[in-house]
């Protein structure tokens, strides 16, 4: 039976912040450790106090925290052949649709107007849709404006680094935290199979030459933020048969520079993009490969294996994005900030996160205890909070899950068409669910009919709910005790 929890969604669904308040205050913490500092005992406290309510920084944080891009700047020095300019960038965003590009006061508006409506709200990007060091002066304005109003939202940017050891004294003037570089390569014949041009000191290079400025200017602003104590994170877009092998040797590059973390993410190609790579046909991996590289990499620079590829306007916790919500034409022309909804959240965020480390810490000790060759692969559908709290008609991805000897890891994330449709296209829906879920034994959702539940398991899934609502780790501990015959850790804290 689960113990008794504070409700998120209670808390981001309420409207009003008093009631908000009343909750985080009547809140029932189950853990002994209530109120204690859960930070890793790998990692220093300053560290802690920047990626603890970092989605993209921190696994853990994504499962509370959320985060907004303001698509503020639009020009680019560099050409990828992964991207074409009238979509996102594709550094940071999922190409397809055009962003509602924003002016600086624009932005604020829109800031304002989401933390006003999304508790979970806790760092603010800039991550295009062009580059965000070269479109310098929007992105300057933009966070100066909103760090006057809002002082504790994080600062973030992602950018190519081209021009961004010009910025990295500003940024730090600036107090923006957290910076990501999108870097493909580090050997320049690599490089030019990837950028056809760059533009750098009022000139066009191409080829080599292109690859190689491109390349010295990724190192030395990734070494100049290491020495200033800015949190890097370095994206890699994973292109099969130009880069795939080769991002074993960015990995070690980036590491011995101070990068804090490393996301390899699947080239996502299609002709419809209008992209070189969509356009001469060159693949994106599958989530087998992905996973392979990924597993290969483990023991270099720490990997980020959240990545949902976000759009250069997301809003919301990483895999649900509410950007259509808040769209110029929906929000108020000159909204006024209150913090109460965000500060009460995180009041009642500190308490559960302690209720769930204690339950994931014995869960972990549950599986590690198991002496057995193998693993169990996982897939949760969950709405946050770290708990199976989504239907399985309504997910619209599920996050994978790896339960072996060494313990519970977050491998990933699958995306799918939900198969709930309103009474239509069920069956074709499942179908697409079943590929998407290759290779998984287990599906945990909160809820799951007869009918979807028998299909799964012809195609060789076990669906079930009988641990709806409890923790993940805590489930899947439960759940790998039955399977192989052990006692099972307590499924809820
Ligand atoms: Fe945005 Fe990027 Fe900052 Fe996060 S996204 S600028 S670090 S706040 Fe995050 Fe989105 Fe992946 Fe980027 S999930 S694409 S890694
Ligand atoms: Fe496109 Fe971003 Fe590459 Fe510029 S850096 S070409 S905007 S993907």
């Amino acid at each position: 039976m689960s113990a008794p929890i504070i409700s998120l969604e209670s808390l981001t669904n309420t409207t009003s912040s008093g009631q908000l308040l009343t909750t985080a205050k009547s809140g029932d913490c189950a853990s002994s450790s209530c109120g204690s500092s859960s930070r890793p005992t790998d990692m220093d406290s300053a560290t802690w106090e920047k990626v603890k309510d970092h989605p993209c920084f921190s696994e853990e944080a994504h499962h509370y925290f959320a985060r907004m891009h303001v698509a503020v700047a639009p020009a680019c020095n560099i050409q990828c052949n992964y991207c074409n300019r009238k979509y996102d960038c594709a550094n940071e965003s999922r190409p397809g649709v055009v962003s509602e590009k924003l002016t600086p006061d624009q932005a604020l508006r829109k800031v304002i107007a989401v933390a006003n409506e999304v508790p979970q709200l806790s760092v603010l990007g800039i991550a295009g849709p062009g580059d965000a060091c070269y479109d310098w002066n929007k992105t300057r304005a933009t966070f100066e404006r909103v760090a006057r109003e809002i002082p504790d939202i994080k600062l973030c940017i992602s950018t190519n680094g081209l021009a961004l050891p010009e910025h990295v004294d500003e940024l730090v003037e600036m107090n923006i935290s957290h910076v990501t570089i999108t870097i493909n390569m580090v050997d320049p014949e690599v490089g030019e199979k990837i950028y056809p041009w760059i533009f750098y000191g009022h000139r066009r290079y191409t080829g080599l030459d292109a690859a190689k400025i491109l390349h010295e200017r990724q190192m030395l602003g990734l070494e100049m933020l290491s020495e200033r104590g800015i949190l890097t994170k370095i994206n890699s877009v994973m292109i099969p048969g130009v880069n795939d092998e080769h991002l074993i040797e960015v990995n070690k590059w980036v590491r011995e520079r101070g990068a804090f973390l490393h996301n390899v993410m699947p080239l996502i190609s299609d002709p419809a993009h209008g992209t070189s790579f969509g356009l001469t046909g060159q693949r994106g991996p599958d989530a087998l490969e992905l996973k392979t590289l990924q597993d290969s990499l483990e023991g270099g620079a720490k990997l980020m294996r959240h990545c949902r590829q976000c759009r250069a306007d997301a809003v919301g916790l990483l895999g649900t994005d509410r950007g259509q919500e808040f769209t110029l034409d929906q929000i108020p022309l000159e909204p006024s900030y209150d913090g109460a909804r965000r500060h009460a959240y995180r009041e009642v965020v500190a308490r559960i996160h302690d209720d769930h480390l204690a339950a994931k810490e014995k869960a972990l000790a549950a599986v590690t205890s198991v002496n057995i060759r193998g693993s169990l692969q996982v897939a949760v559908a969950t709405k946050g909070g770290g708990r199976i709290n989504e239907h399985f008609g309504h997910a619209k991805e599920f996050q994978i899950y790896e339960a072996s000897q060494t313990g519970i890891k977050f491998v990933g994330h699958r995306k799918i068409e939900p198969y709930c449709h309103g009474g239509w296209g069920e069956d074709a829906a499942l179908l697409g669910i079943i590929a998407a879920l290759e290779g998984i034994d287990f599906v945990l959702c909160a809820r799951i009919g007869e009918c979807p539940k028998e299909k799964l398991m012809e195609a060789g899934i076990r669906a079930t709910d009988a641990y709806g609502y409890d923790y993940i780790e805590a489930a899947i501990s439960a759940l790998h005790a039955t399977e192989y015959g052990t006692a099972p850790s307590q499924a809820t804290a």
